[in-house]
């Protein structure tokens, strides 16, 4: 690490410090663990799925209000492909109908109908909130912090990994196509990371411009961190 406690850190050491956030990732989250671990009843899988899909629907947006503040094509060409993987694209069939659908499959795999995800009843306030203060962010930010934000995918490929090895396991009951976001979401998420951490490296360039990219990571993991609350809530005996 360089000694001068003023210079910016090396782009190794950067990325290091980004990495290290991920202490905070959801993945520890006392309902993450009781979810991957089957503790969970089909009631409160079914709570997850639901609160979890305005996420879904939410980042599309997150990433067009991104892209509306990209003045260059070069990062544009590489940020629309994320609101097509999510919203579908071509004739919506198939891989093509995108990660939304796919979320919708989910739903449908774990005895949700479809209309119980889109009419977003079970939305529960504190999920709603941090969505919305993701995408009014987005909407608000430099489009670099923008892009900044989204690196707690830098997590995400473990997350998805666990579902695949855990859930058939303990929740038999569930369609195993119903998996199938988990899986196609994997290596999007390394693509996706591989320029987000290119931008982020390149432009976060002193050292306080590096502490802000760390507090922005923050921000997003307790984005994701007080949604897991909202729904720990939701399933809270009432
Ligand atoms: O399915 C997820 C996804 O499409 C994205 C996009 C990215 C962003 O732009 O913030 N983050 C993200 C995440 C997805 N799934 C979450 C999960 O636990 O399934 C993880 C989340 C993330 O790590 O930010």
């Amino acid at each position: 690490m360089n000694p001068n406690p003023e210079s910016p850190w090396s782009h190794a050491d950067f990325e290091a410090q980004l990495r290290a956030k991920g202490a905070g990732y959801h993945i520890h989250h006392p309902f993450n663990v009781r979810l991957n671990s089957g503790q969970c009843s089909a009631d409160e899988v079914r709570t997850w799925v639901a609160n979890r899909f305005y996420y879904q629907i939410c980042i599309p947006r997150k990433d067009a209000a991104v892209m509306a503040n990209m003045p260059d094509r070069e990062h544009r060409r590489l940020w629309v492909q994320r609101i097509l993987d999510h919203d579908g694209h071509g004739d919506f069939e198939g891989n093509a109908a995108g990660g939304i659908e796919a979320w919708t499959r989910l739903g449908e795999a774990v005895g949700l109908h479809r209309d119980d995800l889109w009419s977003l009843r079970q939305v529960a306030p504190a999920v709603r909130f941090a969505c919305d203060a993701y995408v009014n962010f987005a909407r608000q930010a430099p489009w670099q912090e923008g892009v900044c934000s989204s690196l707690t995918e830098m997590f995400a490929p473990q997350i998805h990994k666990d579902r695949l090895a855990t859930w058939p396991q303990h929740y038999p009951w569930i369609e195993a196509d119903g998996l199938s976001y988990f899986r196609q979401r994997i290596p999007l998420a390394s693509r996706d990371v591989e320029h987000g951490l290119r931008v982020t490296l390149g432009y976060f360039n002193t050292r306080a411009m590096q502490l802000r990219a760390l507090e922005i990571l923050q921000f997003k993991l307790d984005i994701l961190w007080s949604m897991l609350d909202g729904i720990e809530k939701a399933c809270a005996p009432r």
